[in-house]
């Protein structure tokens, strides 16, 4: 991985603003917005103080915004910059950001000014920054990269701008009960969003339903039979070594005329509020990540949403900073439009629509215009996840979209048929649209959309990006040679260093200086530190403080007593098969029997933790959250047991829980069928803290692995060449537990209802399984995974091996900054130049 992210970096005159400028403003800022907000509530509180502070740091950040958009629109003139420079729009469904004051203050360099400021109120910075609730509106891993790469834009001075749904209710929170999940909607703007700019001036209208008429010219025109307005909503996201920001631009629905007047006066007072409804219907809920049948219909309509207000924005921008549209996505102030999957994959579509229907140009011009403008990124191969809309939905809500999609198709069958004749095979599997030949419906493919508009398309890591290419998008990387390549993903140190982990950050800058912030592959500088006794003890002293932190707040939220010099083992993500969460559980169990028959071993202590929510339909990965409740009382409670084993389940996971959990563990949990895991960003968040990971081959486990080297890193399990030839063999899962007493005691006490109180019914389904399908292969890994794990205990009674290893760990994670990651964004799809 060579990047040269100097060169990312914008020249141009933008000296930070000193301190004590900034200091005096926000105290005079705070002093405004305190008094505000005092009046309005009954008595001094850390909310009224969230808010004060929130809305400071806000008129704070709008100055920096101004200043960068007017550098941003003379960018083709940028003193220093080779080439122009594009600007980018990163069209995503999902923006997990987490709280926004910790990571202000860090940015503006104003943290002791609001601590003091706070002091004087009678308040407390931390209990203040605590309170304010996470902005979670993403799933998982794919949104919360998407948060990475806006701290990235800002910290590059990348011109950019982020675009996604301004939802009414983000992720939904997660409480557990009587060892279920329960799903509670997340009303993470009750309290007001003191964040967000509201530019009330920024309105686009966005169109569903109707038909499309044609004039006498020959022009196309669509008369949308609803309409609804599209509002802008900014969130500034400030650089932390310059005054640049990015925006996160948040677009609401409201409806173009919110009160049907005449059903209003006949009485239909439902009828009046139908179009009100139906736009706030838009905005309601995000989407959980899986693919139910059910409310389809809303989903396609938020992303056509999202797509046509971006794209109405991008242009009226380029216009008004151009004057024409030539040039929209090559020349000097050229435009990218970037897909965080196909989510947002209508976008060629509505790109075209307003090229051709709106502004006149003709297919080709306006298709080469599209084409240059548009990447695409891909986050997984799981089959079931590749997006495709029911045909019939999709001409009634969006019926100029589909007859462009058809046009796109005709052209692009025809460029196949040319290059490989009389495969009609290919054609069929390639084509935009799946035919339902075996009597499924007609179905649109939104990945062959975004894949065939695109100048570029990638994966997300090697492994993924070479996989994609074998697999799922074969045909395509056939057609298309030269298109498709890997960008392994990163994360931004500033939030997952510097902010989550102070203690670690300053023992950093002591020994390296602090210039990792913005170029983490200085950290390669520690090696040395490693083999340096003292230093180790430091590293191990800061380790104990923040497991001492994570114990309090176990014990805080779920009322357990754990060791801190235990081995913290943790695994924190999304429940889902593929992911083994189960295979954690396993082995947690085999433990607890293995003490049990051997207790006087010298058992090495350890804690697991686990936490992640489980899609609220998605049936086995709630029975295996169920599972780690029913196992973590009966091992909890156990007299035999003692502090030789614990098992931990926090609930409601999410950023800020991650930014506590990370900084405190040990040992991280990479476990994934091999092939499975697109990449990862988790594992990345862990080893640059410090964690050593038991990790499979897969994803990014293997570039860190490759990074660090694979002797600082505990490897087992099959690979993908050998997972795959054991399924063609036929792969039976009850031969690995013929052979291994011990998964099979595992296997017969869950099924017996061993921790079920006997009840043999409740993991009928999962040991069912387990036994008949294991479709992730947890049997065949089953006996590699414990023994890696008799290792890590063997490494971790030696506290100054495993912390060397540690250190080795932060010091290989120089690559793993999304400041690397966009780097190569804007080196290969997003420049200019890129464009060949
Ligand atoms: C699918 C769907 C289906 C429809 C409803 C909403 C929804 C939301 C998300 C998804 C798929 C999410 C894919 C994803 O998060 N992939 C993860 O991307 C990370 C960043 O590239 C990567 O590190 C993880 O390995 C990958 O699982």
């Amino acid at each position: 991985m060579q990047i040269s992210q100097s060169n990312t970096r914008l020249k141009g005159a933008m000296p930070m603003t000193t301190p004590s400028d900034s200091a005096l403003r926000i105290t005079e800022q705070f002093a405004q917005a305190y008094g505000r907000e005092l009046a309005q509530a009954a008595q001094p509180t850390a909310a009224v103080a969230l808010r004060a502070a929130a809305t400071a740091a806000r008129a704070l950040l709008a100055e920096r915004w101004a200043q960068t958009q007017a550098q941003d629109a003379v960018r083709d003139s940028v003193p220093g910059a080779a080439h122009p420079v594009r600007r980018v729009h990163y069209l995503s469904m999902e923006f997990l950001m987490g709280r926004a004051l910790t990571n202000a203050l860090a940015a503006l360099g104003l943290e002791p000014e609001l601590s003091r400021l706070l002091a004087a109120q009678g308040q407390q910075l931390g209990n203040v920054l605590e309170r304010e609730p996470d902005a979670a509106l993403g799933n998982g891993g794919l949104g919360r990269l998407a948060a990475c790469f806006l701290d990235s834009f800002a910290e590059l001075g990348l011109p950019s701008f982020g675009y996604g749904l301004r939802y009414q209710y983000g992720m939904f929170a997660q409480a557990i009960q009587d060892g279920r999940q329960v799903e509670a909607p997340d009303d993470w703007m009750r309290l007001g969003q003191p964040w967000e700019v509201a530019r009330a001036e920024l309105r686009y209208p966005v169109g569903f339903g109707g038909r499309v008429t044609v004039d006498e010219a020959g022009q196309r025109h669509w008369q949308p039979a609803e309409q609804l307005e599209a509002q802008a909503f900014d969130f500034i996201v400030p650089a932390h070594h310059s005054e640049r920001v990015s925006t996160l631009r948040q677009w609401h629905a409201t409806a173009a005329a919110p009160i049907d007047f005449k059903a209003f006066c006949a009485g239909d007072y439902a009828g009046a509020a139908r179009h009100r409804v139906a736009a706030d219907a838009l905005n309601w809920v995000l989407y959980p990540d899986d693919s139910s049948e059910a409310g389809r219909e809303l989903r396609l309509k938020q992303e056509a949403f999202l797509v046509s207000a971006s794209l109405q924005d991008v242009i009226a921008r380029h216009l008004r900073e151009a004057g024409s549209l030539d040039g929209l996505a090559t020349l000097g102030l050229a435009n990218a439009i970037h897909l965080n999957d196909t989510h947002p994959a209508l976008a060629p579509a509505e790109l075209m629509r307003l090229l051709l229907d709106e502004h006149g140009l003709g297919w080709d011009e306006a298709w080469k215009i599209t084409r240059q403008a548009v990447s695409y990124t891909n986050h997984t191969l799981m089959p079931e996840a590749l997006e495709t809309w029911s045909l019939s939905l999709f001409e009634a809500l969006l019926p100029r979209h589909l007859e462009i999609i058809y046009e796109i198709n005709a052209r692009f069958l025809a460029e196949v048929k040319a290059k490989f004749p009389g495969d009609d095979a290919l054609l069929a599997r390639v084509s935009l649209i799946d035919e339902g030949r075996n009597g499924g419906e007609r179905r649109v493919r939104m990945a062959a959309l975004a894949i065939v508009a695109s100048h570029r398309v990638n994966g997300v890591a090697a492994l993924h990006s070479e996989l994609m290419v074998q697999t799922i998008f074969a045909d395509y990387a056939a057609i298309f040679p030269g298109r498709f390549h890997n960008v392994t993903n990163g994360v931004t140190p500033r939030r997952w260093l510097q902010q989550a982990n102070p203690q670690l950050s300053t023992l950093l800058d002591a020994r390296i200086g602090k210039g990792w912030r913005q170029d983490l592959a200085l950290l390669r500088s520690l090696t040395p530190a490693a083999s340096d006794a003292a230093f180790r003890q430091q590293f191990q002293a800061v380790k104990l403080a923040n497991k001492q932190g994570l114990a309090d707040l176990i014990r805080r939220e779920i009322g357990v007593q754990v060791d801190p010099s235990s081995l913290f083992d943790v695994q924190i993500k999304r429940i889902h098969e593929y992911k083994r969460q189960l295979l954690n559980i396993l082995h947690v169990v085999a433990r607890y029997q293995a003490i049990i028959a051997n207790p006087d071993a010298a058992w090495v202590p350890r804690t697991v933790i686990i936490a992640g929510k489980a899609a609220s339909a998605y049936v086995m990965a709630k029975s295996i959250i169920q599972l780690a409740h029913d196992v973590a009382r009966v091992v909890n409670s156990d007299p035999r047991i003692g502090d030789k084993l614990k098992l931990v389940y926090l609930p409601n996971y999410g950023v800020s829980l991650a930014e506590v959990i990370i900084p405190a563990a040990d040992l991280s949990e990479q476990i994934s069928t091999a092939g499975t895991e697109a990449s990862g960003t988790g594992n990345m968040k862990f080893a640059l803290n410090g964690a050593l990971t038991i990790g499979t081959w897969d994803g990014a486990n293997i570039e860190m692995a490759e990074a660090m080297g694979e002797e600082n890193m505990f490897v087992f399990g099959l690979r993908t060449e050998a997972v795959a030839q054991i399924k063609a063999l036929g792969y039976d899962p009850r031969l690995y537990m013929e052979q291994s007493a011990q998964l099979r005691r595992v296997i017969e006490s869950i099924a017996g209802g061993e921790f079920s109180s006997g009840d043999a019914g409740r993991y009928r389904a999962l040991t069912e399984m387990l036994l008949n399908r294991d479709n992730y292969l947890l049997m065949a890994d089953f006996a590699a995974y414990v023994d890696k794990q008799l290792e890590v205990d063997a490494l971790y009674a030696q506290p100054e091996a495993w912390a060397a290893k540690a250190v080795l760990n932060v010091a290989g994670m120089g690559d793993f900054s999304s400041d690397r990651t966009i780097a190569e964004y804007v080196d290969r799809v997003w420049s200019v130049a890129s464009l060949g």
